[in-house]
């Protein structure tokens, strides 16, 4: 039997479907680009998981009880105690967001032209690694691109290319390795416990410094305890330690799986001096080391979501939702990344729209159609949003063109999972009629954001 929600609402938010009509005018406006749609313009809003989820009472009331003391907040010393007891680091350090800690941490560690290895790098991630003179290198498991056959861990390295990459590119050229869990480029993607063992292990024979990009940890823990040999009877806090004894840092959106709707982390485990710097950096770009950039109550509901964040019976119930709308979708015909991911379903649009070609974008070419059927958005994860190569500025083609319909935390029911569903499918009978789209103004970087785009003649 399928179970409930694991909790009852206490606030709700309208929304409303604006008219077919308007909704076509609303998407004119937004220059085919639905990043650039006004929220009131949308039913049902699958932007990003990103500081979209809704808070517990809990963590409403832990606002209430902020501190917003400059410097020493209590309020700190309560995300300190929480972040070091789950992931068993002696350093934290908050930050506005993922990108907070990105910019506080990578500069210090990547030489100009050294290569940052990862599963496969998220476009914030790459876009601070390239600003700070870096090259991001994707190494994830071949079997990741094929999105029709099934596999536990989509996300894994490819440990021989891995191994191969550092033999011949010399260890002098690598800055460091950041192993993003869930691998969401990939589709929400897990790794498993014995790659990130692996991964480690290599990067130890090399002297290469391990990292995690850590906005999903937490459905990826329970990833591997649903589908990991050795691991069913393990709490998800323990395997959260043992997932991040395989690293010495991370950087940590916490808009994501700690529930808040804004917030980041970076933790080293004990490398004082890489903590003594990461300090002193964070106070002309973040604030003060112990706010980061946050108010004193977000740091309360911070405090709060981590835990709630690793809960078993939260993540079974947030697991399951996915997985409900993506066997919906299957049995549909859709053709979607399989197995469904951790935080969203990802449309395979290269299958969906098979006339359009990569430079004409098919997965935002199919998130405006779902616009225009239903006032749902989704977002493009595809060769738009890669952009173009830094030094000939040719557009990239991306390994794959995906729609992700991605699902905030504890916001939508399984009725609002239906009708998604019901409306995908029927654009697949309309497939043949949905045309690629081109640019028309894009600025230089993350143009994905603001470009302007219109329909192909
Ligand atoms: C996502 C986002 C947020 C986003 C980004 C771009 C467009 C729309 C929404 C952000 C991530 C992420 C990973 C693995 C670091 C960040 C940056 N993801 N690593 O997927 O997924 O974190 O947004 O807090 O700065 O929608 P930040």
């Amino acid at each position: 039997m399928r179970k409930p929600e694991p909790f009852k609402i206490k606030m709700v938010e309208p929304i409303r479907l604006i008219p077919r009509e308007e909704r076509i005018k609303a998407l004119e406006r937004a220059g085919y680009n639905p990043f650039s749609l006004r929220s009131d313009d949308i039913f049902i809003d699958l932007l990003t998981d990103s500081g979209t989820g809704a808070m517990s009472d809990r963590q409403w009331a832990g606002m209430m009880m902020g501190d917003e003391s400059y410097a020493g907040s209590r309020s700190f010393y309560k995300l300190e105690a929480a972040a070091q007891d789950i992931f068993g680091y002696k350093y934290i350090i908050p930050a506005h967001q993922g990108r907070g800690a990105e910019q506080i941490l990578f500069p210090q560690m990547i030489k100009k032209g050294q290569d940052v290895l990862g599963n496969m790098h998220f476009d914030t991630t790459m876009a601070h690694i390239e600003l700070a003179g870096g090259h991001a290198v994707n190494l994830v498991h071949e079997r990741a691109f094929d999105t029709t056959t099934p596999h536990p861990f989509k996300g894994d390295f490819d440990l021989e290319k891995l191994e191969d990459y550092i033999k011949t590119r010399g260890v002098e050229n690598i800055a460091f390795l950041i192993m993003t869990i869930t691998c969401n480029s990939a589709g929400g993607q897990p790794v498993s416990m014995a790659n990130m063992r692996a991964v480690s292990e290599i990067c130890k024979k090399y002297g290469i410094r391990v990292f995690i990009d850590a906005a999903r940890f937490a459905e990826n823990a329970y990833f591997i305890k649903t589908r990991e040999e050795g691991y069913k009877d393990k709490s998800i806090k323990e395997i959260v330690r043992e997932m991040f004894s395989y690293a010495e840092g991370f950087t940590m959106s916490a808009k994501k799986d700690a529930i808040v709707n804004m917030g980041g982390l970076v933790g080293i485990k004990d490398d004082e001096e890489l903590y003594q710097s990461t300090r002193s950096i964070v106070v002309p770009y973040e604030g003060f080391p112990t706010y980061g950039g946050l108010a004193g109550r977000d740091i309360e509901a911070l405090a709060v979501g981590l835990y709630e964040g690793i809960d078993e019976a939260y993540l079974e119930y947030r697991i399951a939702q996915i997985e409900y709308l993506g066997n919906r979708l299957i049995e549909g015909g859709v053709p979607i990344q399989t197995p469904p991911g951790g935080h969203a379903i990802f449309v395979d649009a290269k299958k969906f729209l098979p006339h359009i070609p990569y430079y004409q974008f098919p997965a935002q070419a199919l998130a405006n159609a779902l616009y225009i059927e239903s006032g749902i958005r989704a977002v493009e994860i595809g060769s738009f949003l890669l952009g173009r190569d830094p030094e000939t500025g040719e557009q990239r083609e991306a390994d794959m063109e995906l729609m992700r319909l991605t699902i905030p935390r504890r916001v939508y029911t399984n009725s609002h999972m239906d009708y998604i569903a019901d409306s995908l499918i029927a654009l697949l009978d309309k497939a043949s009629e949905i045309k690629g789209v081109e640019i028309e103004y894009e600025p230089k970087v993350l143009r994905h954001f603001t470009a302007k785009l219109r329909p192909v003649k």
